[in-house]
């Protein structure tokens, strides 16, 4: 073909006008002297696409004939957001496109709010894939995501009467501008049937289709890729049955493929046992596996070179389905030993866990797996009796190594992989492979069989990983103890991070603007360590005055959403209080609901003379509850119930509003975190991994109120402890605490006040409430399992701080540039950098300018 005639699209404003012209009317098929704003950010959006494409073009043929190493990054979620606004800025033509959307008459900010958020993720898990994507391209890494293309998100929350209501998240109504569809591309994925002579038939199939999401890097040429596959059925549908009349049987085996990739799982804990849900499992990973093993084979032909060309991350215990299916396609389809199998598993795999939660680390039943993956579940079997062998033997060798009667004793030191818990009796051989076992027992179930993904995946792969330095620690000794004492090299830590480009140049325009002028330039945008230079200028009381206007313009525009959404007006002389974040008993959005009722309580008591005295504030709550979560749900009614009876009462005016923004999502946190002054991140310590939000808070100059968890750790050494506003107990007390149990009578009389409030009826619905209250209250039915009542005397106590400080703007504005002058750690860009260097053994490959 003559390619030197492919035309390039041009980008100048007026090219580019004439291209969106040509879009609405060619492409969209709209009228373009009677053009709806939908229509424009469609035909606009396409324009944007073709742009992207050629880049995204030429990024992949260089990477091709370089062939360097790749990194693959697995995840069952992809929380992306919008698109439009990242695109534009990112390939460097907002000014153009500026240019020409003004031309129609539009702006980009009118335009950017008609795209449907792609919600393909839970929360933190999902969105810090989507910045991974982000800074693996600003980075030149050569680098894919692989996914599934969910038909429906997230669910849609809406408030009915104060209560969740849910609705499906039909995203692609619109179509879909962001990706290329590749129907050439299919893998066919197999499940059920049997294994005969070594070889899986299985007995019902599906075909794995690609789409490509483009991903542009910030201030670079490279454009990369997200691959995300749809399930579709292998024939579409039985004629003879249909000839009969039969329509249902007809279309049954559409039906049942189409289920696996039409539902995102909207449980960011647990969904134990459901098939479909492996099932979504083993397509993607599959996919990806073939879809990659098959490239290779375009330039290689020995398979010992793999993991020089390629390193999978599994993105949690979601993908680590790949330890079986790489090895089965080594051994069943490139006729590799076990061996020789195995020794490329485990160089090509490296793991990364984001929670200790027991209950989210999954444990598949050995029966349904058994069902539905009968050669995986031979070489789990395999792979699980030559662990256990080993494990034994180095259980052996210790006891014979120890003395008899320091045995015992020994048992109970870190050094040791006999259990602690061994019963009297019972052989110390035994407990270890019952205890880390990747086959072992349910404990609630006895005779019933699970794989431990998780353990799974440490064995099988190179390198596993936690997502903040305490919670790195914690795992070592806890969930993956015994694993660390055999293999310590393996584990790391990669502290998270966040993109600064949707989460502050493109989200906080303000911000942007003056961090550039008073940089003297925008290379922070890419290299956020530069944020530093902004400390010399903390105490400038200019550039305090204009980082307060900011802030207040911030402000205005979340309040004018508040309004418009929830009906509620909120001063924007007070102080703007954020808990935004997944409904989780963990991480205690009760704790702050029981402090707001505190202050109630307060300013109900105080005089009018005293009431002056109160830092007026505006409380705002976002977040979904999991389905199932009965507990997630009543706090959510407990925000809404109070916000009532707050917000409707005069004598408390303009000093107190409580409001819950439905439906909490990316471009909602992209509204609400630039107007933030404080932000709320006080899981119970030991319980967050990282945190992804409280980094996007403290770029956005926002003051944390935290406890010592997660990421939070790492942000007060870079901000000085001093200003971070700091409560609760330390990790290490937490096991000791939930083990003393508390009488009622010795708890803060302010506590005692507000659980009286609540089982009083003074916020609706005393019997409603009685189950959140015994939870955290009633030593009979709990133990306050998260401890609440333990933190709540400290948590007021910072919470005074806070008001303290607001009354000294100069001092919190300063605190609020410093803030974000330290938050240069917590960019992806760094934590991406690290990932590549010291687990993936990536290099950048940068495509030159043409
Ligand atoms: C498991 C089994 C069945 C169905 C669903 C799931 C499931 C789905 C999503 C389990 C967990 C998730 C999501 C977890 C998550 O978002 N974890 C968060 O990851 C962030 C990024 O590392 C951390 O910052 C947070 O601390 C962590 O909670």
């Amino acid at each position: 073909l003559p390619v030197e005639h492919l035309p390039h699209p041009k980008n100048d404003p007026d090219s580019i006008e004439q291209d969106v012209l040509s879009k609405v009317s060619y492409t969209i098929g709209a009228d373009p002297k009677a053009l709806t704003t939908k229509q424009t950010y469609r035909g606009l959006a396409w324009t944007v696409r073709e742009r992207l494409i050629d880049s995204f073009n030429k990024t992949q043929e260089y990477w091709k004939s370089k062939d360097p190493k790749f990194v693959y990054y697995l995840s069952a979620e992809f929380l992306m957001g919008r698109s439009l606004t990242n695109a534009v800025y990112n390939l460097g033509l907002e000014g153009e496109y500026g240019e020409a959307i003004r031309k129609l008459g539009y702006s980009l900010e009118d335009l950017q709010d008609q795209e449907q958020n792609a919600s393909l993720g839970n929360g933190g898990l999902g969105r810090l894939a989507a910045c991974f994507m982000d800074s693996i391209a600003t980075t030149d890494l050569p680098g894919w995501g692989y996914g599934i293309r969910y038909k429906y998100g997230m669910f849609k929350q809406g408030l009915d009467k104060g209560f969740q209501s849910m609705a499906p998240d039909i995203w692609l109504s619109a179509g879909n501008p962001w990706e290329v569809y590749r129907p050439e591309l299919a893998y066919r994925i197999g499940f059920y049937g049997e294994v005969k002579d070594g070889k899986w038939i299985p007995a019902e199939s599906v075909n794995a289709v690609a789409y490509d999401n483009p991903i542009p890097g910030f201030g670079t040429n490279n454009v990369t890729n997200l691959r995300l596959f749809e399930s579709q059925p292998v024939n579409e549908f039985n004629l003879d049955f249909f000839n009969e009349g039969n329509f249902d049987e007809a279309t049954q085996e559409k039906r049942r493929a189409e289920d696996i990739s039409a539902v995102l799982y909207p449980n960011d804990a647990t969904d134990y046992g459901r098939e479909l849900r492996l099932k979504q499992q083993v397509f993607f990973v599959s996919a990806a596996i073939q879809d990659v093993i098959a490239r290779f084979k375009e330039q290689h032909s020995d398979f010992n070179e793999l993991p020089n060309k390629a390193v999978f991350t599994m993105n949690d215990t979601h993908p680590t389905i790949a330890v079986a299916e790489l090895m089965r396609l080594l051994i069943d389809q490139e006729g590799l030993d076990w061996d020789n199998a195995w020794a490329i598993t485990t160089k090509t795999l490296a793991f990364t866990n984001h929670t200790v939660m027991p209950e989210a680390l999954e444990k598949w039943p050995v029966k349904v797996m058994t069902k539905l993956l009968p050669r995986h579940m031979e070489i789990i079997s395999k792979i699980d009796s030559i662990w256990k062998g080993s494990l034994a033997d180095r259980v052996k060798a210790q006891i014979e190594a120890e003395p008899k009667a320091e045995a015992k004793a020994a048992a109970s030191e870190e050094s040791s992989l006999v259990p602690e818990d061994t019963e009297a009796g019972e052989d110390p051989v035994d407990a270890a492979l019952a205890k880390y076992g990747i086959i072992c027992e349910n404990p609630w179930e006895k005779g019933v069989k699970l794989v431990n993904m998780a353990f799974m995946a440490v064995i099988g792969s190179k390198s596993t990983n936690g997502v903040a330095a305490i919670h790195s620690d914690i795992i070592k000794h806890t969930i993956f103890k015994d694993f660390y004492e055999i293999y310590p090299e393996k584990f790391q830590n990669k502290t998270n991070g966040v993109t600064p480009r949707r989460w502050l140049a493109y989200c906080n325009p303000g911000l942007r603007e003056l961090i550039t002028k008073t940089l003297g330039s925008n290379e922070w945008i890419k290299h956020l360590e530069k944020l530093s230079g902004l400390k010399q200028h903390a105490e400038d009381k200019e550039l305090q005055a204009q980082w307060r206007a900011v802030k207040q313009e911030n402000k205005q525009r979340l309040a004018k959403y508040i309004k418009a959404n929830v009906g509620v007006d909120v001063p924007t002389n007070a102080m703007f209080d954020v808990q935004i974040k997944r409904i989780h008993e963990y991480k205690r959005q009760h704790l702050n609901m029981f402090s707001i009722i505190n202050r109630y309580l307060e300013i109900k008591a105080a005089s009018p003379e005293e009431r002056k005295k109160f830092v007026p504030r505006v409380c705002v709550f976002g977040g979904k509850a999991a389905s199932a979560y009965y507990m997630a749900k009543k706090m959510i009614r407990l925000v809404t119930a109070v916000g009532e009876v707050v917000n409707n009462d005069q004598e408390v005016g303009d000093l107190l509003k409580v409001v819950f923004l439905p439906d909490y999502n990316v471009s909602l946190a992209e509204v609400i975190i630039p107007a933030a002054e404080l932000s709320h991140h006080i899981s119970t310590a030991g319980t967050e991994g990282s945190g992804t939000s409280n980094m996007k808070f403290q770029m956005n100059g926002c003051l944390i109120l935290g406890t010592m968890d997660g990421a939070n750790v790492e942000i007060a050494q870079e901000i000085g402890k001093e200003n971070m506003f700091v409560f609760g107990v330390d990790a290490e007390d937490v096991p000791r605490l939930r083990e003393e149990r508390k009488d009622f009578k010795d708890y803060d009389p302010r506590w005692v006040k507000v659980m009286d409030s609540l089982l009083a009826g003074q916020f609706g619905d005393a019997e409603y409430f009685q189950d959140l209250v015994d939870n955290v209250n009633d030593m009979t039915k709990s133990n306050d399992w998260f401890l609440l009542a333990n933190d709540f005397a400290d948590y007021l106590r910072a919470q005074k701080d806070v008001d303290e400080l607001y009354k000294d703007q100069d001092e919190w504005t300063r605190r609020s540039i410093l803030y974000t002058a330290s938050s240069g750690f917590f960019s992806s860009d760094r934590c991406i950098d690290d990932y590549a260097r010291e687990i993936w053994e990536v290099e950048p490959v940068a495509v030159p300018s043409s």
